[in-house]
C-alpha cells in the first residue's frame, strides 16, 4: 500500500489491485479534421494531455498492472445505438454519418481508433462501449473482477462526459476511483474544473484526484 497525495485527502494506492482505465482517446475526438473539431471544438486542448497519458500508461505497464482502453463506438448497422442518441447532434454530423475519418463513431472506422501515441499493446483489454459509461452494455465488470481489480485510476476524455460517467458507475460498484487530473481534459475548461469539484466534494463522494506524477510515484514507477 502506498499513500499518495490527492484531493480531497491522500489516496491509499494498492499496488496489487489497481488498474488504469483510459477513456476514449480516439482520433475522432482528438485529431484535426475529426468529429470533435467538426462540431466546433478546439481539439488542441485534448491533444495536450497525450504526453502525460502516455507516461501514465507506461508507468502501469512498467509496474505490471493492467491497462484498459475504451472506445465510444457502435456496430456498423447502429443496432446498439438507441434512437434517442442517434437523433442527437448536428444533422449530417451524427453517429454513423460519413465524416472526415469515415463513418462517425462506428467500430472499425479510422476515426473510432485510439490515437497512435496511446495505442494499446497486444494483450491489453479494449472495451467498445455504446454509451458514455464504460460499464453499460459491456464486459468491463467481468474483466475487472477476473483481474482482481478493486481500484481504478482514470485518464481520458472528456472529463465531464465519458470519464465522469464511468467513474460514477465504478464508484457505485464499489471501486476506489482516482482521476489523473493532467491526463484528462474537456473541450470546455470550466466543465473539467466543475467535474473535478463534483468528484472530490463531500469527502470524495465519487473519488479522488491527483497528478500523474503522484500516481507514478505511488506505483514505484
Ligand atoms: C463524448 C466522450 N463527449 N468520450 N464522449 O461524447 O466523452
Amino acid at each position: 500500500m502506498a499513500e499518495i497525495p490527492a484531493a480531497p485527502f491522500p489516496f491509499p494506492l494498492d499496488r496489487g489491485t489497481v488498474g488504469l482505465i483510459v477513456i476514449d482517446m480516439q482520433r475522432d475526438f482528438l485529431e484535426h479534421g475529426g468529429f470533435g473539431e467538426s462540431l466546433g471544438n478546439d481539439v488542441t486542448r485534448l491533444q495536450a494531455i497525450v504526453p502525460a497519458t502516455a507516461r501514465l500508461i507506461q508507468g502501469f505497464r512498467a509496474a505490471g498492472r493492467p491497462v484498459i482502453h475504451t472506445r465510444e463506438c457502435h456496430r456498423p448497422d447502429l443496432s446498439d445505438c438507441p434512437p434517442a442518441k442517434l437523433a442527437r447532434g448536428r444533422p449530417g454530423l451524427r453517429i454513423g454519418d460519413e465524416g472526415a475519418m469515415r463513418r462517425i463513431l462506428v467500430k472499425g472506422e479510422p476515426g473510432a481508433e485510439i490515437v497512435p501515441e496511446l495505442f494499446p499493446e497486444p494483450g491489453e483489454t479494449v472495451i467498445d462501449k455504446p454509451g458514455k459509461g464504460a460499464f453499460y452494455a459491456t464486459g468491463l465488470g467481468d474483466v475487472l473482477s477476473a483481474g482482481g481489480i478493486t481500484q481504478l485510476v482514470f485518464a481520458g476524455v472528456t472529463t465531464e462526459v465519458c470519464v465522469q460517467t464511468t467513474m460514477r458507475e465504478a464508484n457505485d460498484r464499489g471501486f476506489e476511483c482516482l482521476l489523473a487530473e493532467d491526463a484528462t481534459e474537456s473541450y470546455f475548461p470550466e466543465f473539467k474544473r466543475a467535474a473535478i469539484e463534483m468528484i472530490t466534494a463531500q469527502g470524495a463522494i465519487v473519488g479522488w484526484v491527483a497528478p500523474v506524477d503522484a500516481v507514478l510515484a505511488g506505483l514505484g514507477a
